[in-house]
């Protein structure tokens, strides 16, 4: 087959993102991300080109928790005592726990679960760890593997059975109110993590009914997915005392009284790279931002016989640049078009052109993946690069903003908060009632997300009655249909 002819066929293969779920799957090992063939269901392999994306992402949120939080590891597996401990835990997650029972064939003494999350694991340790008020706050956090056994559909990076890259944060500190600022900052600190990644986010505080089990109450962060439907990519948790008391997790204050500790906990899994791949990427594939993009530059020489100096001044760019970049030069055997196809589905933000009539002109082509394109003296290079990853991103940003902005609507009646959840957010006026809010999700079909921070994303007024019984609202609802 000819270069031409196998370009128009792969040209064909990705859907349209407007059929997004074959888009989100096809985009996944397109774009080199995932290999879903694993014979078990709801794990799946980081290929090499997703690895180094999954890599770049961590590294941004490491940065912001190495600021007050220190790097531990706990064991995989937590004994069958601990992990029944806490009843509205377990409660929680007794359908979803992987068991090991034996240790090759002798059954074990103790039944060892796989962490599903690991507060049970790292709260006897903590009994341990803390003694007095002195040793308040303690914030640590760990990036793991945990297994869960979903029954709900399993997606890759959006459902898995094996999360792999689960960051997760647990917090003590001496009072209630400290544990409500821990969670405040937390939510911050997310927030600033999914700008890193140009990805706006909905912040609520989750009805009781859904909430982390065992916990006070528990904030979500939200983002709007293509297909209309929500996914919580972040959740931080006022876990009270509820977990000091059953791990025995005591401190002596300065009056020498014994108390219990107040704690948080807080998790990311890599529901944040389904975000990413799923708000960013266009009809071509993936759309990265700079920050986190494998490669950021992409330099493809226009090669033509006998102008062998094309290919030198490219390698010259190309050791320039990687001084201060992700650089890739592609002088693989291929026809311009399919590199710039190839590279384009990876998301890569620059491609520069390095062509004969460049050369003589002593200048190069800058295209990025949303489509500008520049010449540029060889001289300013750089400069024009940091711009064009700052538009990139601002650009990415600004764009995914709006389109939240546009999929949230301000609904006064039943009917319409189920249409509008069809395509989007809906918020309402709701009197606060558990009732109510159970009633709202059975007459919609939504599920109900909480109580929304706003934050300037809905510019009216909240209605001043509950949608539900018509009695005064207390607050905003929520609703979406939720991944
Ligand atoms: C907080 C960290 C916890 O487990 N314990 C430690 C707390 N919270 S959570 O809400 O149950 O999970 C944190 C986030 O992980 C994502 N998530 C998943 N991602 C992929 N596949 C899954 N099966 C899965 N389950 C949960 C969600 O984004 C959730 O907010
Ligand atoms: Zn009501």
């Amino acid at each position: 087959m000819s270069s031409k002819g196998s370009e128009q066929v792969m040209e064909k293969s990705l859907p349209p993102k407007t059929e997004f779920s074959e888009w989100y799957n096809e985009v996944l090992w397109r774009a080199d991300i995932m290999d879903v063939r694993y014979p078990v269901k709801g794990l799946y392999v980081w290929h090499p080109f997703g690895f180094s994306l999954r890599r770049n992402v961590l590294s941004i949120l490491r940065a912001l928790l190495d600021v007050e939080h220190d790097e531990v590891l706990f064991p995989l597996l937590i004994p069958e005592h601990e992990f029944m401990k806490e009843a509205e835990h377990i409660k929680g997650f007794e359908d979803e726990v992987y068991w090991v029972t034996h240790g090759g064939t002798t059954p074990l003494d103790v039944p060892l679960a796989l962490r599903p999350t690991s507060e049970t694991a790292i709260y006897p340790m903590f009994s341990l760890w803390v003694r007095s008020h002195a040793d308040l706050p303690l914030r640590i956090y760990q990036i793991v593997n945990t297994f869960r056994y979903e029954t709900k559909h399993t997606r890759p990076l959006i459902r898995m059975r094996e999360i792999t890259t689960f960051k997760e944060a647990h917090t003590v500190h001496a009072t209630w109110q400290d544990a409500a600022e821990q969670v405040e900052r937390a939510v911050e600190l997310y927030r600033q993590f999914y700008h890193s990644l140009c990805i706006p986010v909905v912040v609520s505080k989750r009805p009781d009914w859904d909430k982390f089990p065992g916990a006070d109450y528990t904030l979500a962060l939200d983002v709007l997915m293509p297909d209309g439907r929500t996914l919580q990519v972040g959740t931080a948790h006022h876990l009270g005392t509820k977990f000091s008391r059953t791990f025995d997790i005591c401190y002596e204050d300065e009056h020498g009284e014994q108390q219990y500790a107040n704690q948080t906990c807080y998790g990311i899994s890599e529901r944040c790279i389904a975000a990413l791949i799923s708000l960013h990427g266009d009809d071509r594939g993936l759309v990265l931002p700079p920050a986190v993009a494998p490669v950021q530059v992409v330099i493809v020489p226009i090669v033509y016989r006998g102008r062998e100096d094309v290919l030198e001044k490219a390698r010259e760019l190309e050791a320039r640049l990687s001084e201060r970049y992700r650089v890739r030069l592609d002088d693989s055997d291929t026809r311009p078009g399919a590199k710039f196809y190839y590279w384009e589905m990876r998301g890569v933000p620059l491609r520069i052109e390095v062509g004969p009539r460049d050369v003589d002109k002593g200048q190069v082509v800058v295209v990025t993946r949303l489509g500008q394109k520049q010449a540029v003296p060889l001289s300013s290079v750089e400069e024009v690069i940091e711009q064009a990853f700052c538009d990139i991103a601002s650009s990415l940003f600004q764009a995914a903003t709006e389109r939240l902005v546009k999929g949230m609507r301000v609904c006064h009646t039943l009917e319409e908060i189920g249409e509008q959840c069809k395509r989007g957010i809906a918020l309402g006026g709701w009197c606060g009632d558990e009732e109510c809010g159970h009633l709202l999700e059975e007459r919609t079909g939504a599920d109900v997300l909480g109580v929304p921070r706003i934050d300037g994303l809905v510019e009216e007024d909240m209605p001043e009655r509950c949608v539900v019984c018509g009695k005064t609202a207390e607050s905003w609802v929520m609703l979406g249909r939720a991944y």
